[in-house]
């Protein structure tokens, strides 16, 4: 679909990602997503978005969103992105985002929606009452990050097919208003630990904010009570813990809490599995807790001090979004020249 030729982009790298506010973030946004987004801030030049835009493609309480939107940006900063480092800031303040989005409506062709497994998912069997948001919203997605003509595109794996759209989406721009490498084929940035956490009640499923059941995931806002209950009621087997990544093999709910573990202690499966494999689930879960409170209890405990001023999120998050503005301002304006638009 794409046009191959457009891969030789030349501008700077940039990292571009976002989360919605449409919920307490959960264990799976923070090691998917989150975490990594503290690291590649000393790595790369970086806008990190809470994207509310998103978040009313379903419905949302208006009396509670500004709120759900500092939640989010207090997660960020608990989490350890730096807002002297990168640029945080609330979606809704830039018109880049709405203005560029209809552009690539314009580009993205239904076909290409119509197979977006997210949409069928979250629409399920109410499609035809989804609102035409859900249905597009890879093209937002799309219009976020090439915004910012960003290079690459940390996310969990939940998102790979959304990126590949936008990749198709900054590829036909290019080839069809003759504008080669004018949009960067933005790169997603997948790999690593947490890249998919699953939930705790079946290892098939992605842990996930919609999901009904609350034991299904560790919330950021649990208390330390709560991460341990729901650590060891966790889906397991009868089997032992696995000493080898071939015994784990074909059991997702055990496969999903090894990785939870490598993931939250940095420590590789393979170590994990030789200090437990062959032993009971019992001793292997209280130590997963453990471990899951101890990293998850600084970044509650820092979410909390952020959000007990709102004041200061706001100001952070007002100048970040003059900082985005300045970036992606001039980029729209320069695709209104492009498409041909009178006065551009
Ligand atoms: N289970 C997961 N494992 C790893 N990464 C994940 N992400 C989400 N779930 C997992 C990553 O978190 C970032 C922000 O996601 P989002 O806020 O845009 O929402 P989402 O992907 O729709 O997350 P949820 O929790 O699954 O929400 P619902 O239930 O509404 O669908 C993204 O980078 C995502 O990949």
């Amino acid at each position: 679909m794409t046009d191959s030729n457009s891969g030789s982009y030349t501008g700077p790298d940039r990292v571009f990602s976002g989360v919605q506010p449409s919920g307490s973030l959960h264990l799976g946004n923070y090691l998917g997503a989150l975490k990594k987004f503290a690291r590649l801030q000393n790595e790369k030049d970086c806008v990190f978005c809470i994207v509310d835009l998103h978040a009313i493609t379903v419905p949302q309480d208006p009396a509670k969103l500004a709120d759900q939107t500092r939640e989010i940006a207090a997660a960020y900063f608990a989490a350890g992105v730096d807002p002297s480092k990168a640029i945080v800031y609330a979606q809704s303040s830039v018109r880049a985002h709405t203005e560029l989005a209809w552009y690539f409506n314009c580009v993205a062709r239904t076909g290409w929606l119509n197979r977006m497994t997210q949409f069928k998912d979250k629409a399920g069997k109410n499609a035809e009452r989804a609102s035409v948001g859900l249905y597009t919203y890879p093209v937002l997605q799309a219009a976020d990050i090439l915004a910012f003509k960003a290079t690459h595109v940390p996310v969990g794996e939940d998102q790979k097919q959304h990126l590949e759209l936008s990749r198709d989406i900054a590829g036909k721009f290019n080839h069809d208003f003759n504008a080669p490498n004018f949009f960067p084929l933005p790169e997603p940035l997948i790999k690593g630990p947490g890249a998919k956490v699953m939930s705790l009640r079946d290892g098939t499923k992605k842990m996930s904010k919609s999901d009904p059941s609350d034991a299904s995931r560790i919330n950021l806002t649990d208390t330390p009570d709560q991460i341990a209950k729901k650590v060891r009621k966790a889906k397991t087997d009868t089997g032992a813990v696995p000493a080898t990544a071939s015994e784990m093999e074909g059991r997702p709910d055990i496969a999903n809490l090894i990785g939870i573990y490598s993931a939250l202690s940095e420590r590789s499966e393979a170590d994990i599995m030789n200090e437990h494999g062959g032993g009971q689930f019992g001793p292997f879960k209280n130590a997963l807790a453990d471990v899951a409170v101890e990293t998850l209890r600084p970044v509650t405990e820092s979410m909390n001090r952020y959000l007990a001023a709102p004041d200061e999120i706001d100001a952070i998050l007002n100048k970040a979004g003059d900082a985005a503005a300045e970036i992606a301002d001039p980029i729209v304006a320069d695709v209104r020249r492009i498409i041909g638009f009178r006065g551009a």
